[in-house]
């Protein structure tokens, strides 16, 4: 059985999204950085560092929401991963783009033009953890535009990031950049992303039942 470690609002949605979208059966464990039960020894077991997303599959214990998708749809041989070595190599290269380009300033910009959670608790450790910054937050969405930009040309030339399928690479760019409503980013001068996110956020699968 696999065992999901993470509360919904989280980078746990996208486990849970890719779980949805294979048809994958699984438990959650409802842990939560807010009241620190990220670090409880029985969580630490799981995930040493701390951090949701983590998985128990049948005793293998694994983290990062990246590795958990990828290992995820080869384990379960979805369509969604390329069989042969060069597409499954375009899939790596843009889960860690989204990563290393985007993931960071686009969490930044989104803490900072979110309403705080409705949860006392989680309100609390939420402004104590991300002060207001306007420095922060301008200089976060201006270092989003250069990786924007990238995305709207190759989408220009491709109607997703492998070409004429959808596949995890697109699932993966868009378990991240689906924060982008919520960071209030304007899409409009990237049209090409926008057509691509909508579509891929339009899957069923996006929304929790
Ligand atoms: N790179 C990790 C980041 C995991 C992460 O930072 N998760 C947050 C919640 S979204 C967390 O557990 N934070 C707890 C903490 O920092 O103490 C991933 O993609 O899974």
């Amino acid at each position: 059985m696999l065992r999901i470690y993470g509360i919904n609002p989280s980078r746990t949605a996208r486990t849970l999204w890719l779980c949805r979208e294979l048809g994958i059966k699984y438990e959650q464990t409802q842990v939560s950085f807010a009241d620190q039960n990220t670090k409880t020894p029985e969580f630490l077991t799981v995930n040493p560092s701390g951090k949701i997303p983590a998985i128990d599959d049948d005793g293998f214990h694994l983290a990062e929401s990246m590795a958990i998708n990828l290992y995820l749809a080869k384990k379960h041989q979805s369509p969604l991963m390329p069989k042969e070595l060069q597409g499954e190599a375009k899939v790596l290269q843009w889960s860690f783009w989204v990563m290393t380009e985007i993931e960071r300033p686009l969490l930044t910009v989104m803490l900072q033009r979110m309403p705080p959670p409705t949860d006392p608790l989680a309100a609390k450790y939420f402004r104590e953890r991300t002060p207001l910054n306007p420095a922060a937050e301008k200089e976060s969405a201006e270092a989003l535009l250069k990786p924007l930009a990238y995305l709207n040309d190759h989408l220009a030339k491709n109607d997703y990031l492998l070409g004429k399928e959808f596949t995890l690479a697109d699932f993966n760019v868009a378990c991240v950049l689906m924060w982008a409503g919520r960071a209030k980013i304007d899409l409009t001068p990237f049209p090409n992303v926008q057509r691509w996110l909508t579509t891929c956020l339009a899957r069923p699968s996006a929304t929790p039942k």
